[in-house]
């Protein structure tokens, strides 16, 4: 927006709370909230977890669809890995524990892990 004419420069509203001092505000340049850096959760391929199992993780924590599921699975499974999503650290954190303690209930060697982005 172009500064009203009719008022002089000091009396703008750049320094609104200083009458006449002329001083300004300074101007942010730069957002207040920094973006937080982000980690890719990656699932490795092994040769004893069960396809289904693979599937049905997938789905469970990463809120996959089946056939978005099963896309990364035969993804992994042909690779050796894949990413499942990606998430700030302490998300990332939580994702890679639970598959791993839902694998180890179940008795499968399946592994997951992440790395930042
Ligand atoms: N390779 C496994 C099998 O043939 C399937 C598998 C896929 C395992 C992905 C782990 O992250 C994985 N049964």
């Amino acid at each position: 927006m172009l500064p009203n004419p009719r008022l002089s420069d000091s009396d703008r509203d750049d320094d609104a709370g200083t009458p006449g001092a002329g001083i300004g505000v300074a101007t942010r340049t730069k957002p207040k909230t920094a973006k937080p850096a982000l980690y890719k959760v990656l699932m490795l391929n092994d040769d004893y977890t069960p396809m289904e199992f693979v599937v049905l993780t997938l789905q469970r924590f990463f809120k996959m669809s089946i056939e978005d599921a099963t896309r990364v699975m035969l993804h992994v499974h042909q690779r050796g890995v894949g990413v499942c999503g990606i998430f700030t650290y302490e998300v990332a954190e939580t994702k890679v524990n639970q598959v791993i303690d839902f694998a180890r209930q179940h008795q499968h060697p399946l592994q997951c892990t992440m790395e930042k982005d």
